[in-house]
């Protein structure tokens, strides 16, 4: 249809919503709600995107460009509607059409699911990857699970966290279009037998196994203004026959059931864990079933144009991120030795041109590893293939470090009755790639150094980056408007283009005029917290944001202490002037993760301690936002004055919600963690208020274990009395005991359940200070403004866009598509 209609046409936008509220619903517009709205308004964002998308794939057809596959168990794409919009730039013209109809665009977006389909930064990141391949034009494909229900929803019932299921396809998503013409067979289990066949090769079959269905489904990754639309692939699972009278002939009833629970249960759920892995059953299964059905896919669509799959270099790439998609190498191995009957060594040489491994954490509660008894029974061919690997890298390990066996036994990737999915991803990766220019110095110095000495020529540094697409064009668009009326459009493709804003660093008309923005921002989030939190807080005082998963590393424990010490200092001295400030916290934590569940209910009751006491005058208020998800992050960034981004340096890879603030305008107090030292390096250290240990700091006290909270502890009586609070019933009176864990967790550094690993209290006095100066800094408006200013006028490195450059460039090597 819409080819011969321009997304800028209102009346025909208008005539298409008043004709799918009544195709789709049989009513007039008049009588339609939200949610029936949100359809039809996206069923005709959809049919405009299908043009583009058709049409990128006829350019695909004819240019057969290479292609990149992204494979990911995590993609957090976060609400598509205003996004497409934004993208098809006509988000202006849907909401002139809305408003002329009566519908406010916000709130008619209000309606969409946040598809929730990862954790946290990895499955953003992913996100953003995507948006930017599509803008860019780089033929991609995002390769990844359709969970049934995605992340958890957060509710907070009397301070603590309860999960709820996010039910998010019950009203339909309008944005996927099925895809039962690409589904493949997954098997899992039963035996593998081999025969040599007179030809010399060895035919192995897999027998007795159970399989199922993977269907996909592919969803639309628009790119800004070009008319390339990529695609999201994300796959269902289907059982085989559901008690088909086959089955039920050859007596195989249970069979068909197990394999209908195995398809139902593949798919039913996204694992919670961000930065931890659980080592489920399930789990492993998942990350074949996807790894499996996309390598499937992509094999078949370059068999359509090619016939030599020695060519698959040059067409194809596979990016794992993280070791989650691992299997991809043996997967990859299985088909084009038993599918199409290559011999080992081709097979191998085309699988270590086509893979490459991102790491994103160096920690240990995050390395993948699976017990050799849960491999090699879930998946009997491909473990014998990850056997032949471990088999001969161990040998290559030996020629190159002859007798080190110590060093054979610390990198093989079968030791300890363990698979070890980082060291596979190494050995068969030909590029691996750190997430910020610290955290792959430190993977090539200390966590991979073995593997790095090994094959220094694989490792290569990729800084994270965002969209500004949808974290200021879409989340912020007082801000996006200023900032195009001052320098031009170009930024929004172009994010190097902010440095032009530096002018206007000193300029008092700009400054104020900032303000005023961020100022609006503050009312527009004030409003949000005052209806979904019932608290009150002054849009004047200083907003002080830390969201993000909830992790110890993190250490939203070292805020929270910090307030609880600043409340103490407010009571002892209420005569001094202090500036009222509002601390707000958002992070979900793992199910299974007690203590950070036990810190989410330390800030309520905090919160609820601190907020009703009449005698602070309102000086300090804390707020625990529920349900931090993508779309509230974007009002909660654009509001920020402060940013927290305060983990135990070397242990944030890199980051990306600093980012998100930065481009917003939000001052950092931070730790050298991360990317935060390249953020610092573009802004000058003038405008970001730097503190504690550094990474080497940290990594020496690590190993020489003189580190000594007790100490600190007894010779700091704000500290000593802050964490007695936490045991004496000042924040918990009907419940003592309640936060005694946190408190072990801060002084015993002995046990391994309760040790402080992450140096809060050796960073607190450092942390307090600078908070102080952040108090003083703020109270000089105009330099505030200044200092913001410069933290968006710096901030075009962090682009996704840039990024991508890089891995296009250093490690991809795709070609550019023009789709018009
Ligand atoms: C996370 C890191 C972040 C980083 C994102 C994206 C995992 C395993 N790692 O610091 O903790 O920004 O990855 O690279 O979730």
């Amino acid at each position: 249809m819409k080819a011969s209609h321009e997304v800028t046409d209102k009346d025909y936008i208008k005539g298409e919503l008043r004709d799918n509220v009544r195709r789709h619903y049989r009513k007039d517009l008049d009588e339609a709600s939200y949610q029936e709205v949100y359809q039809a308004i996206s069923l005709i964002v959809k049919d405009f995107v299908i043009d583009d998308w058709l049409k990128t794939q006829k350019v695909m057809d004819e240019k057969d460009p290479k292609i990149v596959y992204y494979m990911s168990m995590e993609f957090l794409i976060g609400r598509l509607l205003g996004n497409n919009m934004i993208n098809l730039k006509s988000y202006e013209v849907f909401k002139d059409v809305l408003e002329d109809l009566g519908f406010d665009l916000a709130n008619v977006e209000d309606e969409e699911p946040d598809p929730a389909l990862g954790n946290g930064g990895l499955g953003r990141l992913a996100a953003c990857f995507l948006d930017s391949l599509s803008t860019l034009g780089y033929a991609a494909y995002g390769c990844g699970i359709r969970y049934r229900y995605g992340m958890f929803k957060q509710r907070i019932v009397d301070g603590c966290q309860k999960e709820v299921p996010d039910d998010w396809l019950k009203d339909g998503y309008p944005f996927e279009v099925k895809r039962p013409e690409y589904q493949y067979e997954i098997k899992f289990g039963g035996y593998v037998t081999s025969e040599a066949k007179p030809d010399g090769h060895i035919e192995f079959t897999h027998r007795d196994y159970n399989s199922v269905l993977a269907v996909p489904y592919d969803m639309p990754v628009v790119g800004y203004g070009n008319h390339v639309v990529n695609s999201l692939m994300i796959w269902d699972a289907v059982p085989k026959q559901v008690f088909s009278l086959e089955s039920f002939d050859k007596g195989d009833y249970q069979k068909a059931v197990e394999e209908e629970n195995l398809a139902r249960s593949l798919v039913e759920v996204l694992y919670p864990n961000d930065n931890h892995v659980s080592g489920k059953e399930l789990r492993l299964k998942q990350q074949y079933f996807f790894v499996s059905a996309s390598l499937q896919r992509a094999i078949d669509k370059f068999l359509k144009k090619h016939d030599d799959l020695h060519d698959l270099p040059k067409k194809v790439v596979f990016q794992m991120n993280d070791t989650h998609p691992t299997l991809t190498v043996a997967e990859l191995m299985r088909i084009l030795m038993d599918e199409y009957k290559l011999g080992w060594d081709d097979a191998w040489e085309i699988t270590t041109h086509c893979v490459a491994y991102t790491n994103h954490t160096i920690m240990a509660e995050a390395l993948e590893k699976w017990p050799i008894e849960i491999f090699s029974r879930l998946l009997p061919r491909i473990y014998n293939i990850v056997e032949e690997i471990n088999r001969r890298f161990c040998l290559e390990i030996e020629k190159k470090f002859p007798g080190d066996q110590d060093k054979k036994n610390r990198m093989a990737i079968i030791c300890d009755g363990q698979v070890k999915m980082a060291h596979l991803a190494i050995a068969a990766g030909f590029s691996v790639n750190g997430v910020a220019a610290l955290h792959t110095e430190i993977l090539k110095k200390q966590s991979l150094k073995d593997f790095y000495d090994m094959y220094p020529e694989k490792f290569n540094n990729k800084t994270n980056g965002i969209t500004q697409r949808r974290f200021l064009l879409h989340g912020n668009p007082l801000l996006a408007d200023w900032v195009t009326d001052r320098i031009g459009p170009e930024w929004i493709t172009d994010l190097s283009k902010m440095k032009k804003l530096a002018v206007y660093a000193e300029d008092k008309k700009a400054q104020q005029e900032f303000m005023n923005i961020k100022y609006k921002n503050k009312v527009r989030l004030a409003e949000y917290i005052k209806k979904h939190n019932g608290i009150e807080v002054d849009p004047r005082s200083i907003f002080d944001v830390q969201v993000k998963r909830l992790h110890e590393y993190k250490r939203q424990l070292l805020n929270i202490l910090h307030v609880m010490y600043l409340y103490n200092e407010m009571k002892d001295h209420p005569e001094r002037d202090y500036y009222p400030r509002t601390f707000i916290f958002g992070a979900k934590a793992a199910a299974g993760y007690e203590i950070a569940k036990l810190t989410i209910k330390l800030i309520n009751n905090v919160a609820e301690v601190i907020n009703n006491d009449p005698s602070i005058k309102g000086k300090i208020k804390v707020v625990f936002i529920e349900d931090y998800r993508v779309s509230n992050a974007e009002w909660i960034f654009a509001a920020a004055d402060v940013s927290e981004q305060i983990s135990t340096a070397s242990k944030e890879a890199s980051g990306t919600g600093n980012m998100k603030f930065m481009l917003n305008g939000a001052v950092t107090i931070g730790t050298m963690d991360g990317a935060n030292v390249e953020m610092v390096q573009e802004m000058g250290e003038e405008n970001a208020f730097i503190f504690g240990m550094s990474a080497d700091e940290v990594i020496a006290h690590e190993q020489n274990r003189d580190y000594d909270p007790m100490g600190i502890f007894n010779n700091d009586q704000d500290i000593r009395r802050v964490l007695m609070q936490l045991i004496n019933g000042f924040y918990s009176p009907n419940d003592p005991e309640l936060f005694r864990p946190l408190y072990n967790s801060l002084l015993n550094t002995q046990s391994t359940q309760y040790a402080d690993t992450y140096f809060n209290l050796l960073d607190f006095r450092s942390y307090a200070q600078t908070r102080e100066k952040i108090e003083e800094a703020y109270k000089d408006e105009a330099h505030w403004a200044k200092m913001a200013i410069m933290n968006v006028a710096s901030v075009g490195k962090f682009s996704s866009d840039r990024t991508i450059q890089e891995y296009v460039d250093d490690i991809w090597k795709l070609d550019k598509i023009v789709v018009k």
